[in-house]
């Protein structure tokens, strides 16, 4: 392990920007050397303005080919995205109300997922506030647009929380049959670390920064999306304690929260609307082992139990975590991940032996495509000789070729290599042998028992699938969560489990959910070229470093 303050180098090796110089479109210093591998501390620090803001102009480093470097992408995440949007041409100007649109139609879900839909998706348009610099002075305010963007042509009910709207919408819909919910993932920066790395925010006037100006502009931005679910990530203790929880209380909200162990005094909270969900469970999960080594860092997660309204016999399991930031400990980040996985498998069975359905919020501090996200969606990886640094692709040339151990993590975790607690594995085999003995004596099945022999492969019980594709198709262009002055990725992700479909159905595949999620739409998230359009993030309006992922799911009864 390496100690903390070599961990930190990575931000203190680049050297300060000092504030004189102007980005122009000409810059000599490519893309590729400013931004490789997202993280460019393998790289040339570029001068930035210190005020970006007052002398703006585009910065240099615009282009879809920085992620298509990482060699982890495959081109099949692209092909299998479906949806595309350009960006509103318009840019509202100060004073016009954001709105929050929202569509109503009737009829009949089809059973695909985004991933597999070929046809573009309906697309709606939602003004997000933000600041637009006008290229001359910063003090302009104005909109950039983001699109809602819908996979179920026919769905019964659209349910769109438009201010204007909100009563009608009341009718949406609770029936027994269909159970309509958001589900929104929000890394809304914590003034601490806002502070701890303020070289990530040289490109912001200082007053935008301030923590009375920000917060108002995230509740305001939380109540117009108006999610039945937030996963909030970065919540600092004390304005949790003191304005956040209050504020989402007396918007209808229910909220849990686990602060980080350890110094750092944020974490995750996990709030719901009492007039959708109950709270069945809520179970924190701490990332800190004080008896191993490996887990010497405090990140957390949450993940909750909850109850629709209308639905007496569901349940919907919701995970919400933070992930390690460091790019080269993926043996840490691997490890927290198994953990939320293990809390999850106990959490979420149902009495029949099923899993209930599940949706995993959070700021994972890896990127699509990497071994990580790989893990996460196909539910195996092998990772016998990969580096420790390669597996968030945070960087692409990460120094040091340390390789994952195997096991990457020690037995006294009780974590099993297939992410579940060790106890509830080893009933779960001792079930399987009885069933193979059983099988063995009438003779007439072949009952195959998963084992881990080969202890370099992990595994996870569940299906996921993303809510966002990670790039717009036609362009290749990738989608951005979070973008400040040294990095603009995707690091936030909403994971659930789909439906089966008929082919997994004929296929064989096993169905461990017996309900399924089906994605109706999401809120398209932008490129990091809109976001510098009005100076990145955080920016006059949208007041973190992240922007906010939004979907809209349907429960779907099997
Ligand atoms: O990338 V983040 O920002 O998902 O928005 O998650 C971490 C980083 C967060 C919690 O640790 O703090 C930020 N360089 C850049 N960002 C950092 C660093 C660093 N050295 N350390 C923490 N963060």
């Amino acid at each position: 392990m390496l100690p903390r303050q070599v961990q930190r180098l990575g931000r203190d090796w680049i050297a300060h920007w000092n504030g004189s110089q102007i980005l122009t479109l000409n810059s000599p210093v490519p893309s590729y050397m400013r931004w490789a591998g997202h993280y460019p501390w393998a790289s040339l620090p570029l001068p930035v303005p210190a005020d970006f803001s007052a002398n703006w102009r585009l910065p240099p480093f615009f282009g879809p080919w920085r992620q298509f470097q990482n060699s982890n992408w495959q081109l099949d995440n692209i092909m299998q995205s479906s949806c595309f949007h350009l960006p509103g041409p318009s840019m509202k100007s100060e004073g016009e109300e954001p709105l929050t649109k929202r569509r109503r139609v009737t009829g009949q879900c089809d059973t695909s997922t985004p991933e597999e839909e070929i046809s573009l998706p309906h697309q709606e348009t939602l003004c997000l506030s933000v600041a637009q610099n006008d290229g001359k002075h910063s003090s302009k305010k104005g909109t950039i647009k983001r699109h809602w963007e819908y996979f179920c042509q026919h769905s019964r009910t659209m349910k769109m929380k438009d201010f204007e709207n909100k009563e009608s919408d009341q009718s949406n819909t609770e029936s027994e049959a269909d159970f309509d919910f958001t589900v929104m993932s929000y890394n809304i920066l914590s003034q601490n670390l806002l502070e701890d790395n303020s070289h990530l925010y040289k490109h912001c006037r200082q007053r935008l920064l301030i923590w009375t100006y920000r917060f108002p502009n995230i509740l305001q931005e939380i109540k117009q999306l108006d999610a039945d679910v937030l996963c909030l990530q970065e919540v600092q203790e004390d304005h949790y304690r003191t304005e956040i929880k209050s504020s989402l209380e007396s918007l209808g909200y229910h909220c849990e929260y686990k602060m980080r162990t350890g110094r750092k005094p944020d974490g995750c909270a996990i709030c719901f609307k009492t007039s959708k969900f109950s709270l069945i469970s809520s179970n924190p999960v701490e990332f800190f082992r004080h008896d191993i080594p490996l887990l010497d860092r405090d990140n957390v997660g949450l993940v909750l139990l909850l109850q629709p309204h209308c639905k007496t016999n569901a349940a919907i399991c919701i995970a919400n975590t933070h992930l390690l930031y460091n790019p080269r400990r993926g043996d840490i980040k691997l490890t927290q991940l198994a953990m939320l996985l293990a809390e999850i498998a106990n959490v979420a069975p149902q009495k029949d032996g099923t899993f209930c359905p599940i949706i995993i919020c959070g700021d994972f501090n890896s990127v699509p495509g990497s071994p990580l996200y790989r893990f996460i969606k196909e539910g195996k990886l092998n990772y016998e000789g990969l580096a420790i640094g390669k597996v968030s692709g945070q960087e692409q040339f990460p120094r040091g070729q340390r390789i994952l151990s195997i096991p990457i993590w020690p037995k006294k975790l009780g974590i099993s290599q297939n992410c579940v607690y060790e106890l509830k594995q080893q009933q779960k085999e001792e079930n399987a042998g009885e069933k193979l003995e059983a099988a063995k004596q009438d003779n007439t099945q072949e009952i195959v028992i998963a084992s881990e022999k080969s202890s370099s492969k992990l595994q996870h019980h569940f299906k996921l699938s993303s809510v966002y594709s990670h790039y717009f198709p036609e362009t290749g262009i990738p989608e951005v969560t979070t973008c400040h002055s040294r990095s603009a990725v995707t690091v936030d992700y909403i994971f659930y489990s789909a439906a089966n479909n008929d082919t997994d159905a004929q296929a064989g595949a096993e169905d461990s959910f017996r309900r399924g999620l089906k994605l109706l739409g999401r809120l398209a998230l932008l490129t990091e070229k809109e976001l510098w359009t009005v100076n990145g993030l955080p920016n006059e309006n949208n007041s973190s470093d992240h922007l906010p992922l939004l979907a809209e799911f349907r429960l779907i009864e099997r």
